[in-house]
């Protein structure tokens, strides 16, 4: 669904297979040029340690990033979106949750809403407690609200100490 007006969406993008840096910056580009969508920031590119459900298998480091974005598309719309720029990407997915990745996109907000279904939940469930999501999200936006959270501002200040000590900027990117 196409909306009148257009929304401001943040968009979690990270990679950690086939040159995780290129990945990450073709991937910031291409979302500037989704429909009805127009760019406007995205943060640097952070390198943090890979977040694993499974400590015994061996993944390589994660580069990170944050897009805002401003779109017209619905929220489903966009995910859908989103989808179709990972496979695009080589996005494979394999059985193991949280394995390695060519190109994951997470809809981390749209505008201030909170839904949640089997496809779509925003904010992003997970968004609070990962500095690899709230440093690059600070870094453009420092006072932004997370529904149900508090401000971006303090959820970076107190996100786990574990994933605070293995995440940091890599190189600033224009944006
Ligand atoms: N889905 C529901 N809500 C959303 C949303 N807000 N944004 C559904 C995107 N997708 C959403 O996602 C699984 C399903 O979630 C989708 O079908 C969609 O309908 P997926 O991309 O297929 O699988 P996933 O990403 O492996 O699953 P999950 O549980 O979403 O993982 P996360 O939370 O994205 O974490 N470590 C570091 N250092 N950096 C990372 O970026 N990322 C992950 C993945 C793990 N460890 C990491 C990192
Ligand atoms: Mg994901």
């Amino acid at each position: 669904m196409i909306q009148s007006e257009k929304m401001r969406v943040y968009i979690g993008v990270g990679s950690n297979l086939n040159d995780p840096v290129a990945q990450v910056k073709t991937a910031l580009a291409a979302l500037g040029a989704l429909p009805e969508t127009s760019s406007v920031q995205h943060s640097s590119l952070y390198r943090s340690a890979p977040l694993t459900l499974d400590a015994a298998v061996m993944q390589p480091d994660y580069i990170n990033a944050v897009a805002a974005l401003d779109t017209r598309l619905g929220s489903i719309q966009l995910l859908a979106e989103l989808q179709a720029l990972e496979r695009c990407q080589g996005r494979t997915r394999g059985a193991q949750r949280w394995g390695a990745r060519t190109l994951d996109l997470d809809l981390l907000l749209y505008a201030d809403r909170q839904d949640k279904s089997e496809e779509l939940t925003v904010p992003h469930p997970r968004l609070h407690e990962r500095s690899f999501v709230l440093y690059p999200l600070f870094e453009i936006a420092p006072d932004l609200h997370v529904p149900g959270q508090g401000s971006v501002r303090d959820l970076a200040a107190h996100c786990r100490i574990h994933d605070t000590l293995s995440c940091s900027p890599l190189c600033m990117t224009s944006s």
